[in-house]
This record gives structure tokens, sequence and C-alpha cells, in this order.
């Protein structure tokens, strides 16, 4: 079933054979530019029965609304997707108040973290601007939505309640019906594909994830979802769900042949919340990689948790190309974790990183400074800590409030965030605390792990080797200054 439409308001005719659909990151300020992997799994869910483009306003560095409904109006898009996170949800409603204002018959779909987090207020929120919102993974349920929509020939009007009523996470309010569906995550994602060729990995700047990484260039892969974890302060299971998947093997092995052959990638990072917790997964991985000779150097750049990792393993994991990961270690304030749910034992921990060290493997470690409640004493205990295991680099953030997190609740009446904000801001001050104290004890964090003679020399020595220096210092001066 094809799908042929005029548009409403005379604007112009479709004229194509086939559904157009424009996926959309939003513009925010960003650390780190790389290919929005979930738009790209959304189109690998579509692409049989859709023609897809994806547009990266971060890329494009555009944060206005001209460019992109110039781009709608040139595509004759019968539907655009925006990927939202919590510093772009705002401008989203902009881009959508401006779609509906100019290109009414567009219709318009909001997806991703911030629409899954905060699930019904959406609707409210986006009110008719947003004909539909999809919570958690969308692959299925826009595959679902696009195929009724198609049967309609992209007409909203006809559109019945009991065709959306068993797509999962849908919201709408069309036709006069509301709908708001529960998401349930996807059981089965082993055959979940990435469209690269909508990606186009190869038109991003040779930025690294988190500002590392050791060989040129670099993209990076989602493998398994989900994290079982109840981190007081984390909101990925609003997206993915607590139970760990993962994709199948030779699905994965035949995505990185495509992304090392035509795309010469030769670095890769995989940015799941839990890989290392299937082990044979993980060691078949590695094996595969070794076998195929694609002599790719790999990272886990996310907060991997260490307690799956053993000697052969490690052994293996190098040998396969591992050559960094990072660990969430958030405090070492007792009180602190335990408010945290953050369920680590600080001295196994410790172990556990000496035994990566052994590997030759860099390791980061992740701290939170100014969670609720914290005083100035604990997070000094954070900086000592820190100084005290053979860590290559440390991140100390400041605590940030996520909605649909334990922690965002404890922090709620004093919360100071903003469209745009980074990590590098300040979005919460304990009590007792100004944010000049907080920003200083951040700095003081900083400056006391990096200017050690050890770590200073090896980090100059890494980022002189690094084609992605520019990045890096920028990264740099916005943490510091
Ligand atoms: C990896 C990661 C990063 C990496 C991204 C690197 C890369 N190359 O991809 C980096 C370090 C750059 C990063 C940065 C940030 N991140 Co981040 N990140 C993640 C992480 C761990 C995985 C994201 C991911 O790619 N998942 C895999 C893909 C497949 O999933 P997805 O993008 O969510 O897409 C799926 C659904 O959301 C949905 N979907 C997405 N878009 C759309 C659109 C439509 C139309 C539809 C229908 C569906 C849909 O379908 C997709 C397929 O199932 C998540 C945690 C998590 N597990 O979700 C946090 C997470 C998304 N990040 C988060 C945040 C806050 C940020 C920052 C804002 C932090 C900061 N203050 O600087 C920045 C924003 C940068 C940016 N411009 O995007 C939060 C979001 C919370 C929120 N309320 O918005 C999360 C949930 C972590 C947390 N703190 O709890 N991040
Ligand atoms: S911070 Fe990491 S370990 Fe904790 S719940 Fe989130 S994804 Fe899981």
């Amino acid at each position: 079933m094809f799908c042929r439409r005029n548009w409403q308001n005379g604007l112009y005719y479709s004229g194509f054979d086939s559904m157009k659909i424009l996926l959309i990151n939003p513009y925010c300020v960003s650390d780190g530019i790389t290919p929005p992997l979930g738009l790209g799994f959304l189109s690998g869910a579509v692409n049989d029965i859709a023609e897809v483009t994806i547009l990266d306003l971060i890329k494009e560095n555009e944060k206005g609304t001209g460019k992109l409904i110039a781009f709608i109006r040139q595509g004759r898009y019968d539907l655009v997707g925006f990927k939202t996170i919590e510093p772009n949800y705002l401008r989203v409603k902009e881009y959508l108040r401006k779609i509906k204002e100019t290109v009414p018959a567009v219709i318009t779909v909001v997806g991703g973290p911030q629409a899954s987090i905060l699930r019904d207020k959406m609707a409210d929120f986006y009110d008719r601007d947003a004909d539909f919102i999809i919570c958690g993974e969308g692959e299925i349920s826009f595959r679902e939505l696009c195929l009724v929509l198609m049967k309609h020939q992209c007409q909203l009007d006809t559109v019945r309640l009991d065709e959306l009523s068993g797509i999962s996470g849908l919201q709408t309010r069309i036709n006069g019906f509301a709908i708001t569906n529960e998401f349930v995550p996807i059981r089965d994602i082993s055959g979940l594909k990435v469209d690269w060729t909508a990606l186009k990995p190869d038109e991003y700047p040779p930025v690294p994830h988190a500002g590392f990484s050791s060989r040129f260039p670099v993209t990076s892969v989602a493998i398994s979802r989900g994290c079982p974890h109840h981190c007081s302060f984390c909101a990925a299971h609003n997206v993915m769900g607590r139970e760990v998947r993962y994709r199948s093997l030779e699905v994965v092995i035949r995505e990185i042949r495509t992304l090392t052959g035509q795309y010469g990638m030769k670095e890769l990072h995989i940015i799941d919340d839990n890989f290392i917790t299937d082990t044979a997964y993980v060691e078949a991985f590695c094996r595969r990689l070794i076998e195929e000779g694609f002599n790719l150097r790999w990272s886990l750049p996310n907060g991997t948790r260490l307690e799956h990792l053993n000697d052969s393993l490690l052994d293996l994991m190098k040998r396969s190309g591992l050559y960094s990961l990072s660990v969430g270690i958030e405090s070492a304030s007792l009180r602190i974790l335990k408010l945290m749910h953050k369920n680590l034992d600080l001295e196994k921990t410790a172990e556990r990183i000496r035994l990566i060290k052994k590997h030759g493997i860099l390791v980061t470690g992740f701290f939170i400074l100014g969670y609720p409640t914290e005083t100035r004493r604990e997070m000094m205990e954070t900086v000592d800590f820190s100084l005290r295991i053979p860590l290559d680099l440390a991140n100390f953030m400041l605590f940030h409030p996520y909605e649909g997190t334990e922690a965002y609740e404890q922090a709620r009446d004093s919360i100071k965030t903003a469209m745009d904000s980074t990590f590098a801001d300040v979005a919460f001050i304990p009590s007792g605390l100004t944010e000049t104290e907080l920003k200083n004890i951040q700095r003081y964090a900083f400056l006391r792990f990096y200017l050690r003679p050890r770590i200073f020399i090896h980090l100059l020595r890494e980022i002189i080797e690094m084609q992605g220096k520019k990045y890096i210092f920028r990264r740099i001066l916005r943490w510091l200054f």
C-alpha cells in the first residue's frame, strides 16, 4: 500500500509513491556531535515501507526554524518525527508550532527520552501541535503507526481509535479521542538494525564520545538495552526498561562490517548501559572481532558495571581491541551512595580497577558532586577517593536532576535548569552551599585530579596524539570556566 496525498491548504501535492518521513534530532548544545542512533534504529524499522531522511540539527548547528521549514517544504514530507531530550524539548515545542502554522498537513510525531519520561504530561504540553507521541523504544510502535497512516493515505481524519489502541506507548488526541497506551519494552531486540545509510556516519566530525578516543574515524554503536539497577539519578529505565536484552551477534557483526568497510570506521564506542552483563555474549563478540580481523579499537564510554569482569574476560576484551572503559563510582560517601541506591563496594571497585589497569586498559571514573543533602566534606571524600585509586581520567559532574528519577523528587524545590543546559552547568545547589562554592568544588576536583605529574603528563601525551584536540580543549574550557 502506498501513500498518495494532497497537502491540505493548497501548499503542494506530494506526488511520491511512498510515505516520506523526516526524522529530526533537534538542536541543543552538545559536547559530542555523534549520529543519533535512536533515529537510525527508527529508520531501520520503517525504511522498507517509507523513504526516510534524518536531519541532525546539532550537526548542522541550526537553532532556528527557518531552515527546518524550508527543508520540510522542499522534501514534501508526509510525517516529521522529533527525538526529544531534556535540554531540547522546549525547542521542539517551537518547531511543532511553526510546522503546524506553515505546513499544517504534515503529521507530527514526538518520541525519545524526554517524551518517554514525561509521558502523559507530553500530550498537554505539545497540545494539538503533536499529532502523536510515542514513549519508550520506538521501532515497533512507529512502524505500526506508519502502517495505519499509510492505509489512510496519511489523512488523519479517517483514522479510527481501534486501529491505534494496540500500539505500545502511543498517545494521541486526534479525531476527538484521547489515547494513552502503556509502553511495553520490546522483548526481542535481536533483529533490530540501524539504517546507517540514512544516518551517514561519515558526515560527522571526528568528535569522539566524551571527547576522548584513539583512532579516527569513530562512531557509536548500541548492542544491548536495559538496566536492572535503580540508581536514583538515572532516567534510562523510562526509555529502555529494566531487562537487559542483546541484539543478535550476527546482526551486530554485519553492522560492524558495514561501518569498517563502507565507512572506514576505525574505532567503535559501545554506548550501552550494561554491555557486560551477559559475559557469554561479550566473549563471543570479542572472538568474532578477532576472527573477522577488523583490527578495530573499541571502548565502553558509559559507566560500566564491573561485577562481571575477570582476568580472562579482560584479556580477551583487550586482545579484541578494547582500550578504554568508564566506571560510574559517583561518590565515596557511603551515606550518599546509599541515597543514590548505588549498590557499590568501594574497596572491590578499587580492586577491579587495578585488575583492569593490569591489562593496560585506560580507566575513567565518573563522579557526581552536589547530590541533595550532600555536604562539602562528603564531596571532598569523593575527591580524595578519586586520587587514591589508579584512574587515568575522571569526570566530576554536578548533580543534575532529571524528571522521572527518584532524585528529581528529592531536589524538586530547588531545581535550576534551562534550555541548552549541559552537565557543566549548575542545575541544583544543596542547602548550605552557593552556586559559586559548588562550581569551585568542581574546579578544585578537576584540578586536584589532573594536576598530578603522572596524570598530567599522561593526559598531555594522550591529547597530543589525538586528532580531536580542539574538541577536547573546548570541553575542558567549558567544564572549568
Ligand atoms: C549514549 C548516551 C549519550 C551519548 C550519546 C553518544 C552517541 N554517540 O550516541 C552522549 C554522551 C553524547 C550523551 C549526551 C547527553 N545525554 Co545521554 N545518554 C546516552 C544513553 C546512555 C544511551 C542513548 C542511546 O543512544 N540509546 C540507544 C538508542 C537506540 O535509544 P534512543 O536514542 O533513546 O532512541 C529510542 C527511543 O528513545 C525512541 N526514539 C528516539 N527518538 C525518537 C523519535 C521518534 C519520532 C520516535 C517515535 C521514537 C524515538 O526510539 C528509539 C529506538 O528505540 C542514554 C541512556 C539510555 N539508556 O537511554 C542517555 C540519556 C539519553 N542521556 C541523557 C542526557 C540528559 C544527556 C545530555 C543532555 C547530558 C548533558 N546534560 O550534557 C547530553 C545531550 C547530548 C545530545 N545532544 O543528545 C538522559 C536523558 C534524560 C532526559 N530527560 O532527557 C539519558 C536518558 C541518561 C540519563 N541521565 O538518565 N548521551
Ligand atoms: S546509572 Fe547506569 S547502572 Fe545505574 S540505573 Fe542508570 S544505567 Fe543502570
